[in-house]
């Protein structure tokens, strides 16, 4: 099956799940369960779940065996767009070109969908123990690690960062810091959870987090350039765009994009599909 392909078999496989997971529209209260739908089939690209399933792949396990924690992650991050765009965070009217969650159903409606998914999202992943080969030890570590990335220390820290931080007083390194929290951290998790689930030993994790924390960092630079390339919206925040310029963020994602391929180098041919990601990540067009 070539790459593209690939993508879209997985994403036709992520859809379903969701599908059947997430209570219909019709179920009371009506108006949470659309506003979740709304967001979570709002033409996401499924980066973080594929990065399960791709992970867990490399060691041998099918999709059905790990689909529930790819799909919670997934709702984790629909809930981390929602209140992302709220008016007291960012502020923003669009996300994927379509009228954000909060502009559709009203902003307590678009927080309480977005605490429903979170929970929803852990629900899954607790769901995924129904799995005869998953090792309920497994499951719990995966929980514990899914609290820690999108905790205070990884995603709720970054935003809180990314909130306060104004842009003439941020280091590189500091930078590099928050993205590594704001966007990395759940990106890290996707692989992290995969790798577990699958019974993976120390030395495969090392490498696959190395793989997972430069593939992030490398996807929020590219989305900064994507968001000056497609005329986005100035929010005055700090990026490694308005920072240091087009050419020096795109021979940077490139430079993380080789150094994630080349701590794969372990697992030889079989990380071929965790290669192409980090590559398709650096080419997306959104
Ligand atoms: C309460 C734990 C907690 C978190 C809330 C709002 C928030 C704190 C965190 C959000 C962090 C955030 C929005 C980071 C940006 C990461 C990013 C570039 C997201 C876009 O990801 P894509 O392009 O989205 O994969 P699609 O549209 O494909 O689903």
């Amino acid at each position: 099956m070539n790459f593209k392909k690939y993508l879209e078999n997985k994403r036709n496989i992520i859809d379903k799940a969701l599908d059947e997971y997430l209570p219909s529209e019709e179920n009371s209260p009506s108006i949470i369960h659309k506003a979740m739908r709304y967001s979570v089939f709002g033409g996401g690209k499924r980066i973080r779940p594929i990065l399960t399933l791709a992970t867990a792949e490399l060691f041998g396990r099918n999709t059905e065996s790990v689909i529930e924690s790819a799909c919670g992650i997934e709702l984790i991050h629909t809930f981390s767009l929602i209140h992302d765009d709220l008016p007291s965070i960012d502020n923003d009217d669009f996300r994927r070109g379509k009228p954000s969650n909060h502009k559709v159903f009203g902003e307590a409606i678009a927080i309480l969908a977005g605490d429903a998914l979170l929970v929803s999202g852990f629900d899954l992943i607790i769901k995924n123990s129904e799995i005869k080969e998953i090792k309920r030890q497994s499951i719990l570590k995966v929980i514990k690690e899914t609290s820690f990335y999108i905790g205070t220390e990884n995603m709720l820290g970054g935003q809180v960062e990314d909130i306060s931080v104004k842009n003439e007083n941020i280091t590189k390194v500091d930078l590099i810091n928050l993205y590594m929290k704001k966007t990395a951290a759940l990106i890290c998790l996707s692989i992290r959870a995969g790798a577990i689930l699958s019974g993976v030993n120390q030395r495969q994790l090392k490498a696959l987090t190395k793989y997972g924390k430069n593939i992030g960092l490398a996807f929020q630079i590219v989305d900064d350039m994507l968001d000056i390339m497609q005329d986005q919206r100035d929010t005055g925040k700090p990026t490694y765009v308005n920072k240091f310029g087009m050419k020096e963020s795109n021979s940077e994602s490139e430079r993380l994009i080789k150094e994630a391929k080349d701590s794969l180098k372990i697992f030889n041919h079989k990380a071929e599909t965790l290669r192409n990601i980090a590559d398709y990540l650096l080419t997306r067009k959104r």
